[in-house]
């Protein structure tokens, strides 16, 4: 098993619904530690890079109003097979098919306010997590 870092974001709706903590809880049960952290009201500029691959989409307007409706909060974690972790833990896309006990089934509405994003492989989650922080706001523990 490898030790990786994957970009993690509470979406607007989950930071409304007053859940980071309980987020963050589940981060931690799961072996991942919190590594960096910033809270972000994101201009369209900011939404519109993080997003670039599906500026192509049908949703991508969506997408951008959405992630820009609110404050979001946005983590790097640390910890073996980080990425797929993350993944398991916040369920699928849709809420509707997420699994009982993720992220998205307990906390999400629908498909665009489905409360957290995961990098969905190492190379995004190495562009991502440079996308938001620099090199002196990350604090690896070891
Ligand atoms: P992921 O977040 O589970 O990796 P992606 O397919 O990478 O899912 O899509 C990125 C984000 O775009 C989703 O989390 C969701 O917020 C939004 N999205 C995806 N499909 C739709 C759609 O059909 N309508 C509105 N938003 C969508």
């Amino acid at each position: 098993m490898a030790t990786q870092r994957t970009l993690s974001i509470i979406k607007p709706d989950a930071v409304a619904k007053n859940v980071i903590g309980e987020i963050y809880t589940r981060f931690e049960k799961a072996g991942l530690q919190v590594i960096a952290s910033k809270m972000v009201h994101l201009s369209k500029e900011q939404a519109e890079g993080f997003y670039a691959e599906h500026s192509e989409r049908g949703f991508f307007g969506e997408l951008v109003g959405f992630m820009t409706s609110g404050p979001v909060m946005i983590q790097a974690l640390e910890g073996e097979e980080a990425i797929a972790k993350n993944r398991d833990l916040m369920g699928a896309t849709n809420p509707k098919e997420a699994a009982a006990g993720t992220i998205r089934a307990d906390f999400a509405t629908s498909i665009d306010a489905n409360a957290v994003h995961g990098s969905d492989a190492p190379a995004a989650a190495e562009r991502e997590i440079a996308y938001f922080f620099g090199e002196n706001e990350i604090c690896p523990r070891g």
